[in-house]
């Protein structure tokens, strides 16, 4: 299927259909570690690359293939390659971008485990990591060198929803020197809000474990950028080095999780602008941190950035830790869980769960407050959520 030639929704449908000889509407699920070859010299071939056809699960699968195509499309790249987390999607393309004695400039506010692998893990590899506020232009030129290889970030970020420029970045990062990766990090929009590779980023890493599959019952990833590269990702990254690779029954549920991308997209940003306004309105709330708040300090970037505002959003009481926990474990229909994205509200508290690798320190610089509650807001209806924070508020106001 052209990739231009058709709607978003689509796209999500339709792209990367295979013809099987059964003729059925939903493609086989391709459950198969390895691919039969005719003879020796046809195997030798397909090793090399000279004839067609499948060699073994770890660099290849149809049901693999046909999920990477979907996910290329939606984000208007040339390719896309599927990995078995998404942080196996973000260190296979990390490894495959840097060398001992390169440097990475990444923004400060990252998800925990991506924040500890580049602070404290590939590190360890003579690779020098700054942390900057990526808002800042001259903070970003300044940490910018001529052994700059990539430059790193989250927008909306997990778990403030920072807001960072993409369109921005990339030209402030590309005049310095066109060859430095801009990798942008899409899971809190998924491509059906934004699509960094439009904006001049050069590479999409994905948690497909949140929007993309969006059920809640996979741990997956994606890396999406230009053809050259991702041969390197799939080719070295993942095959050589991490092996952290899709399995055929997770790609078979993320392409149909797919399916329903944009209109799960627009009920989680219906329901989250009103929770938004709700809790916005909530006398026993400090702050509300949602990207469609015009009182938020990213609203301007998420207007010229992103289709709508999103599902995801954080708020602070006017409470101490403590009571802040109780408050919220008070909830009675919403969830409290890490991940995001699914269609069950899921609430979480930042500093002793998703972002507990970040230090005091780390997380005064990144802007996380102590107290920050993070809410993935669900598919449920809107009057039951809002009713469920009511009860849990009552005794705070
Ligand atoms: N990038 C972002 C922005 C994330 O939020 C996560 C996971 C990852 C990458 C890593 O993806 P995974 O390997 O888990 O598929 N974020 C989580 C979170 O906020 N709560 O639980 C996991």
């Amino acid at each position: 299927m052209e990739n231009k030639k058709y709607g978003f929704s689509t796209r999500q449908i339709h792209v990367g259909k295979m013809k099987n000889s059964a003729g059925a509407l939903c493609d086989p699920i391709y459950q198969t570690s390895t691919f039969i070859f005719d003879t020796v010299e046809q195997g030798g071939g397909r090793f090399a690359g000279t004839e067609p056809g499948y060699v073994y699960s770890r660099p290849a699968n149809p049901s693999t293939n046909t999920v990477e195509a979907k996910v290329a499309s939606l984000e208007n790249g040339e390719e896309a390659m599927a990995a078995a987390s998404g942080m196996g999607a973000i260190t296979a393309c990390l490894y495959c971008s840097v060398v001992a004695g390169d440097e990475i400039v990444a923004d400060e506010t990252l998800y925990g485990c991506t924040f500890a692998f580049l602070s404290k893990e590939i590190t360890q590899l003579d690779v020098k990591v700054s942390f900057v506020n990526l808002n800042d232009e001259n903070a970003l030129k300044a940490a910018l060198t001529d052994k700059t290889k990539v430059v790193y970030f989250e927008t909306p970020c997990n778990p403030t929803m920072k807001l960072i420029d993409i369109e921005k970045v990339a030209t402030a990062t590309h005049a310095f020197n066109p060859d430095i990766k801009v990798i942008v990090d899409n899971t809190f929009c998924s491509p059906y809000l934004q699509r960094p590779l439009d904006l001049g980023a050069d590479v999409v890493v994905h948690s497909a474990t949140k929007y993309i599959n969006g059920h809640g019952d996979v741990i997956a990833g994606f890396v999406v950028g230009k053809k050259e590269f991702i041969d390197k990702v799939r080719g070295i990254g993942i095959v050589h080095m991490t092996g952290a690779v899709m399995s055929p029954f997770n790609a078979f549920l993320i392409s149909r999780g797919l399916k329903t991308l944009s209109i799960r997209m627009d009920r989680h940003c219906e329901n989250a602008m009103k929770l938004a306004k709700y809790l916005e309105a909530h006398p026993a709330v400090e702050k509300v941190y949602y990207p469609g708040l015009e009182s938020f300090e990213g609203y301007e970037i998420a207007k010229k950035q992103m289709d709508n505002f999103g599902g995801m959003l954080s708020i602070e009481l006017k409470a101490d830790k403590a009571t802040t926990a109780k408050t919220i474990n008070k909830l009675k229909l919403c969830t409290i869980a890490v991940s995001l994205g699914d269609a069950e509200t899921l609430v979480e508290h930042a500093a002793s769960m998703t972002h507990s690798t970040y230090s005091a320190e780390e997380l005064a610089a990144a802007g996380i407050p102590e107290g920050l509650v993070r809410i993935s807001v669900g598919l449920e209806d809107i009057e039951d959520i809002i009713a469920d924070f009511e009860q849990a508020f009552a005794d705070l106001a």
